[in-house]
């Protein structure tokens, strides 16, 4: 600790005793950025290049403390001269790149590749605001920005400038990098262009700007509003801005190494996460044809160096680009994409396979799975519903290129930094091999039948609930009952993860309490949940919650048995410190519809058991850990799959015929709720639900309230429920996101791993 200890003198002139918490971590930081650089980084003929609109990093101090080994001795420097480190890392604000699941999952991905020793590198923009910052204020939310740079931050200039072409200008950008460091292996880099000029003194209130001020605005945010032309071209500005950079840094990093560009596939491998970055396709091709090749070996090099993987079968995340924009903001681009879909045209005839439609619509995805080797889906069930069902056309073509590969998560965030006590006990059980083999936690099977080991994990768990109600006493104000159960839905808000149905399940319980049947024990309702600015629905149901907290939490005749707590402004950071307190774990996505979900594999690592329907992955955690350890319920998605080919689900049928929905939905436009929220925000969501609920919420209410009811009745053995809790830690390790690297490498990328 010693260099560590000259880093505050030459700073700050100080000893660490003296400095204040915010000097410390700035300290830190210089700190821990030079010992990064020295560990070097991973490298190889073959890279693989992971391009994405986000990447959900979270905080970075600690974690690359434990990947950089040196976690415990600074966090015991830091004790003995009277500092926390627990403290310090407050002080880090979270970099604000990312929105959801596949921004997470890029980040744990990034983790994994650095661990396991491939050369790789994340690719996407410096986003200076960030999503947004959600504030609640009349039971809303708003949007602010969320700014995150600072003058000391990770970023590091790497030196690196191109020009991107845009009709009728150049923008330069400037490329900064992160380090990335793996467990106890050398880092990578994630990679984030942005442009000098951008400007955040053009946000005006909110989060409004001025959408064509192209110059000043372009790496301002992430997934800016789309509800209009200039905001839709806006993102295809950002995303080739992103593409473009990403192409010629690839070629430029080839051919420094020796590529002559025929062998391009020899020297990079291109993940396109989700459609965002699927302009690279035609970009590559333009710059290979620019530097002397043919534009048919062009498109046949392409195709050996992208790979595609699909996070979503919902509509809306499909990017369908219309002609007219791509003219106007790219048109170089426009030739080439004309050319490939012509090319598909004379080998088929499906209109479904067409790249572009008779309405002028460019289908990104159908650009990469034309013109990628390799298509995957999230989890298994995801990927047999985009062979069957939603790109059912494309694999009838290509069956070969299909392949599945089950998310994962990092267990250095999701169980080393974010459970110290729940990690020691594993190690005091297992020893430290699961860090490095996930699978090593099985053998915690062994001790299933052990009422100490039981007494433990139940102790531990008790003790993340009492520090989870600090975090949502500073966070909401709101005091919660640590011996309550705590029951926790964390995830985007959208209408297929279902956060209504929880919220109806909450109403039902609150008018049982008011007519006199007092529940078994006390629980505690947990949601956190950021909603697209423009969702107007998914408003509405953060609307409705929190009017819910505030009448449930002041009544004094249902508080003592429920409460209802919304985190404001949901992010990794409060994620990190909700999955360790979670007793009952919401996976509640109409099945078929959420992809895979990576939630639910933090919340099972951590000792969570699981109440869900068989969508995404939560199919295979039942596999995994037993009907006995997790609760299911609600229709198949084979069932739901039929409903909507059929169109025969009707809401208003089980709003008439079971009195029960009737009661709970009509709630919402109660008098109660009336009194404490927007007569508009309620009534639309009631009508909603009432006459259209496109996510079924209604078809599934009974079964979830009746498994949901058997949940927290058998909550109350302890010791059968802390059998579930160390059955799901044990069967966590299949989704280290090691795992699922090595599934891509493996099949994918082949590439050579540093030892
Ligand atoms: C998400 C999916 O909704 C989620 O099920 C999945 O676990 C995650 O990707 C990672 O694969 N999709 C998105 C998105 O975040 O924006 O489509």
């Amino acid at each position: 600790m010693e260099t560590l200890s000259k880093v505050f003198e030459d700073k700050y002139n100080k000893n660490v005793k003296d400095c204040t918490n915010e000097e410390i971590y700035h300290g830190l930081l210089s700190w821990t950025k030079e010992q990064l650089k020295g560990r070097g980084y991973q490298d190889g003929k073959k890279k693989i290049y992971y391009i994405s609109a986000e990447f959900l990093i979270g905080k970075l101090l600690s974690n690359n403390l434990i990947n950089l080994g040196v976690y415990d001795e600074v966090a015991k420097y830091l004790k003995e001269n009277g500092k926390e480190l627990s403290m310090i890392e407050e002080i880090e604000p979270e970099p604000s790149l990312g929105n959801g699941g596949l921004g997470r999952l890029a980040a744990c991905f990034l983790d994994s590749i650095a661990t396991l020793g491939l050369p790789g590198e994340g690719i996407g923009l410096n986003y200076h605001l960030g999503l947004f910052k959600q504030e609640f204020k009349d039971h809303l939310q708003f949007e602010t920005p969320n700014p995150w740079i600072e003058p000391e931050s990770w970023l590091t200039d790497a030196g690196i400038s191109y020009y991107v072409p845009f009709k009728g200008f150049m923008l330069k950008s400037t490329l900064y990098d992160i380090d990335v460091a793996g467990y106890e292996n050398k880092a990578i880099k994630l990679r984030l262009f942005d442009i000098d000029i951008a400007d955040e003194s053009i946000v005006g209130e909110g989060i409004s700007f001025d959408k064509k001020d192209l110059l000043h605005n372009l790496t301002l945010f992430l997934y800016p509003d789309d509800s209009d032309d200039a905001g839709r071209k806006l993102r295809i500005y950002q995303q080739y801005f992103m593409v473009s950079n990403a192409a010629q840094l690839i070629l430029d990093e080839a051919t420094a190494k020796g590529c002559n560009l025929h062998d391009l596939a020899d020297y990079a491998v291109i993940q396109i996460n989700d459609t965002h970055p699927s302009m690279v396709i035609p970009e590559l091709i333009r710059l290979l044809t620019e530097r002397g090749i043919e534009f048919e070996e062009a498109c046949e090099i392409v195709s050996h160096v992208c790979a595609y993987t699909n996070h979503t079968i919902l509509a809306e995340a499909l990017e369908k680009w219309p002609i007219s924009y791509l003219e106007e903001v790219v048109p170089h681009l426009m030739p080439i994409i004309r050319k490939l879909d012509e090319r598909i045209k004379a080998k088929y005839t499906q209109e479904n396979l067409a790249i572009i439609d008779k309405n002028d619509l460019v289908h990104m995805a159908h650009m990469d799975i034309h013109y990628g080797f390799s298509i995957n889906g999230v989890a298994s069930l995801h990927t047999d519903i985009l062979k069957e069902t939603e790109l059912h056309q494309f694999y009838e073509i290509y069956p070969e290129k299909f392949n599945n590969k089950t998310n994962g998560i990092t267990f250095r965030r999701w169980l080393l930094h974010c459970n110290h006590p729940l990690t020691e006990y594993i190690t005091s059980m297992l020893g430290d091999g699961f860090r490095k083999d996930s699978f090593e936690l099985d053998k915690m099977l062994d001790f299933k039948g052990n009422q100490d080991v039981l007494a433990n994990i139940l102790k531990i768990k008790q003790d993340a609930k009492k520090r989870c109600a600090e975090f949502i006493k500073a966070n909401t104000g709101e005091e919660i009952n640590t011996h309550s159960v705590y029951d926790i839905q964390i995830k985007r808000l959208h209408e297929y993860k279902r956060q209504q149905l929880n919220a109806l399940y909450i109403i039902d319980r609150y008018l049982k309490i008011k007519a006199g049947e007092k529940p078994q024990r006390p629980v505690t309702f947990i949601f956190g949940a950021k909603a697209a600015p423009a969702y107007v629905i998914a408003k509405d149901i953060i609307h409705l919650i929190l009017c819910l907290q505030e009448l449930i939490n002041n009544d004094p005749e249902v508080s003592p048995y429920m409460k209802v707590v919304m985190v404001e402004n949901y992010n990794v950071s409060a994620a990190e410190k909700l999955i360790p307190a979670c007793d009952i774990s919401e996976q509640i996505s109409l099945a078929s519809k959420e992809a895979s979900g990576t939630g639910n594999m933090k919340f099972m690592l951590n000792g969570a058991v699981t109440l869900g329907t068989m969508d995404g992955a939560n199919v295979e955690i039942s596999q995994l850990v037993g009907k006995d350890n997790i609760y299911i319920f609600g229709e198949s998605s084979e069932q739901v799959i039929n409903h909507y080919e059929k169109a025969d689900y009707c809401a208003k049928d089980f709003y008439d015929k079971d009195e029960r929905i009737r009661h709970a939905v009509d709630f919402i436009i109660g008098n109660e709720l009336l009194a404490i929220g927007s007569e508009e925000h309620l009534r639309r969501l009631h009508h909603e639900i009432v006459s259209k609920d496109w996510f079924m919420t209604l078809l599934d209410f009974e079964d979830y309230a009746k498994v949901k009811d058997q949940a927290l009745c058998d909550y109350g053995d302890r010791t059968a429920w802390a059998e579930k809790m160390l059955v799901n830690i044990a069967k966590a390790g299949y989704f280290s996101s090691d795992r699922t690297i090595e599934e891509y490498n493996r099949d994918i990328w082949h590439l050579t791993a540093e030892k």
